[in-house]
């Protein structure tokens, strides 16, 4: 537009009506400049600069005393948790409710109200911006990861011969009743809580919680793989087509940092390395970025709550001193470095090296890594040790970083079997009636008590064996099928054959519960998990038995009209049902089982391990891909 001069016109020549017009035209214009940053990529330097996101780091408002835990220890059942935060009533228990910033009751009942019906939700939900259903083949689509590369290092095909079918009659009917547990299981999650993270399965309705900032269907994330690997393709397509049109991202809550990795980052990561869907890959990314904001510590050491919209994270406010947990900061090494293979971003890789020197460089008491750690002074808050809850899955990663990386990462390596060396000096103990256990340790004071959660244990030692010091290896296995034995008692040794959250050895305990806190069973792995490892690494049928054991089990005291359902005391044939069928049950307990009955070429160790969700990652074998990257180069060329 050219302005003239006018005769008679004031000032720059221009008449009021004309200024005004300018004016107006001046503001349309800034007003569009500004707004067309947002559809600029994150990257681009002036969009950082005009739209920065702050960052707060509240302060913790925990006091950290024993009794803050004992607090958690009331919480209901069906908020329980992981293996680093562990159980309901367990000692080790994450009392959600408890968060100092959060009253339980009305959060969740708030929750409930805001998620309202599955029709509105699904109405609702925005889609993402990075949602494409469209699935590589050859990788194309991006720049720096090519799933047929990946593909073509793999050692065997993932789902093997014959999709792991055993050729013995008596354990495919076995692998058989697994896939019917698990259709069944899906199939009430579908019908009565489609889109929630959870079946109820008494009340047959969806159950939200708190844990995961505002995601749902964590039941769906979490059985994508295990639907897939049992060949369930109806229910996998479904539980797809749900991620690609209802999986919002874009929440506001405040999540466990933990609890988002283990499961949904881990279950969209493997996800796609199974089927090669871009949609999985691009969900996973995603999310990680949104979990970075709990690293903005003093010390990288993140946080262990994060509100995924605002970034702003803080630690537990049950946890000492505001201090963050062991096995959740010590649980996202798998997950980050595979989000960096994938997005071919290094910041992941970055955040939890971090972690890893810091832990590295820290003094451990008696080469023991305590479960509470400030993140802002990097120096450990309480002498507490386990290898159950509060710790557990942090040795886990440290054994597969090592063997995920090829067997290249040594430091990982070091640590673990340094760390292993210590908990037997400390920790593993023999009771008077001759089973292993692994001990907890306060300040240097054994509690001879043994979490379900710490049975993980046995699988871990198992697959940590063959690189241990030559010496030591046949050691490893028999410490690791030890370990196995004595969770298998603490199953045998109740009414139901299932295991207590927690069993004792002491005041004549061997491997009972001695507490009734103590007593329950919410359909939880880790016994099962060791089987199943057991039973890859020694193919004794023993393992395959106790499994079969577990199915009979759990098919009689847990499979209940509408799902399954944990039960509150494992030492009465009556039971009393908890309503929840945990979204772990079905990635974890079914998938290990199924694993079991199955041929050792499902899901093979050589590419293959398991995220402490179950979620299997590969391997990544660096130089075939190399060598990959530059055969594709020459033939270029
Ligand atoms: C799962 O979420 C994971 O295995 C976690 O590491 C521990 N707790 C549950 C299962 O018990």
């Amino acid at each position: 537009m050219v302005f003239r001069k006018l005769p008679g016109a004031s000032g720059m020549g221009l008449r009021l009506s004309q200024k005004f017009v300018f004016l107006l035209f001046l503001s349309g214009l800034v007003t569009l400049c500004f707004g067309a940053l947002f559809f600029l990529p994150d990257s681009v330097r002036l969009k950082r600069i005009f739209l920065s996101k702050t960052e707060t780091q509240p302060v913790t408002a925990g006091s950290g005393s024993e009794n803050d835990v004992r607090e958690h220890l009331k919480r209901p059942k069906d908020q329980e948790h992981p293996r680093g935060m562990t159980s309901a009533k367990g000692e080790t228990s994450t009392k959600l409710k408890s968060l100092s910033r959060k009253p339980p009751v009305s959060h969740e009942v708030a929750e409930e109200r805001l998620a309202g019906g599955k029709a509105q939700e699904d109405l609702t939900v925005p889609r993402s911006k990075t949602e494409s259903a469209t699935s590589s083949d050859d990788g194309a689509s991006s720049d720096t990861f090519s799933y047929m590369k990946f593909k073509r290092c793999l050692i065997k095909p993932p789902l093997g011969r014959d999709n792991g079918k055993p050729s013995d009659p008596e354990t495919d009917e076995r692998r058989e009743k697994v896939k019917e547990m698990m259709k069944f299981a899906w199939d009430n999650y579908k019908h009565y809580a489609w889109g929630k993270n959870e079946l109820r399965p008494l009340t047959r309705n969806g159950h939200i919680g708190n844990m995961f900032g505002g995601l749902r269907g964590a039941s769906i994330i979490d059985s994508l793989d295990t639907l897939y690997v049992m060949g369930l393709t109806e229910e996998y397509n479904d539980a797809k087509e749900w991620v690609q049109t209802s999986l919002d991202l874009n929440s506001n809550g405040e999540a466990s940092l933990f609890e988002v990795n283990i499961r949904y980052v881990g279950g969209l990561l493997s996800a796609y390395y199974l089927t090669g869907e871009e949609l999985f890959k691009n969900k996973a990314v995603e999310l990680g970025e949104k979990l970075l904001p709990a690293f903005s510590t003093p010390t990288g050491i993140p946080r262990g709550v994060i509100n995924l919209g605002s970034g702003t994270s803080w630690s537990w406010g049950w946890a000492s001193a505001g201090s963050s947990i062991l096995a959740e900061f010590g649980t996202l090494h798998l997950e980050f470095v595979h989000l960096t293979e994938l997005s071919g971003n290094p910041v992941y890789t970055e955040k939890v090296m971090n972690i890893r020197k810091l832990l590295n460089k820290i003094e451990k008491p008696h080469g023991l890594y305590p479960n509470f750690l400030s993140p802002v002074s990097g120096n450990w808050v309480q002498h507490h040790v386990s290898i159950g809850g509060l710790g557990d899955s942090f040795y886990e990663y440290l054994i597969k970083s090592y063997l995920m990386s090829d067997k290249m990462d040594d430091d990982a390596k070091k640590m673990y079997y340094g760390a292993l060396e210590a908990i037997e000096a400390n920790l593993v103990q023999k009771s008077p009636g001759g089973l292993t256990y692994m001990a907890e340790w306060r300040g240097g004071i054994l509690d001879h008590k043994m979490g379900h959660l710490a049975c993980f244990s046995g699988g871990m030692i198992g697959i940590g064996a063959d690189d241990g010091a030559p010496e030591k290896r046949q050691h490893y296995l028999d410490l690791a099928a030890e370990i196995t034995h004595t969770c298998h008692e603490s199953y045998t040794r109740s009414a139901t054959k299932l295991g207590p959250e927690a069993f004792r050895f002491d005041g004549g305990a061997e491997a009972t519960a001695t507490r009734l806190s103590d007593r329950y069973y919410i359909l939880r792995p880790e016994v099962i998990e060791s089987y199943m490892y057991m039973w890859r690494l020694t193919h004794d049928p023993k393992y395959r038995d106790w499994g079969w054991e577990a199915v009979q089990a759990l098919e009689e005291h847990c499979r209940v009209e509408s799902g399954f359902s944990g039960i509150r005391d494992v030492y009465t044939t009556t039971v009393s049902h908890d309503n929840m069928q945990q979204s772990f049950f079905l990635s974890e307990t079914l998938k290990y089982l199924y694993l079991l009955f199955s041929d050792d070429d499902l899901l093979p160790l050589e590419d293959w391990v398991f995220n402490t969700e179950a979620h299997p990652l590969p391997i990544i074998r660096k130089s075939c891909l190399q060598d990959e990257a530059t055969q594709d180069k020459t033939v270029s060329e």
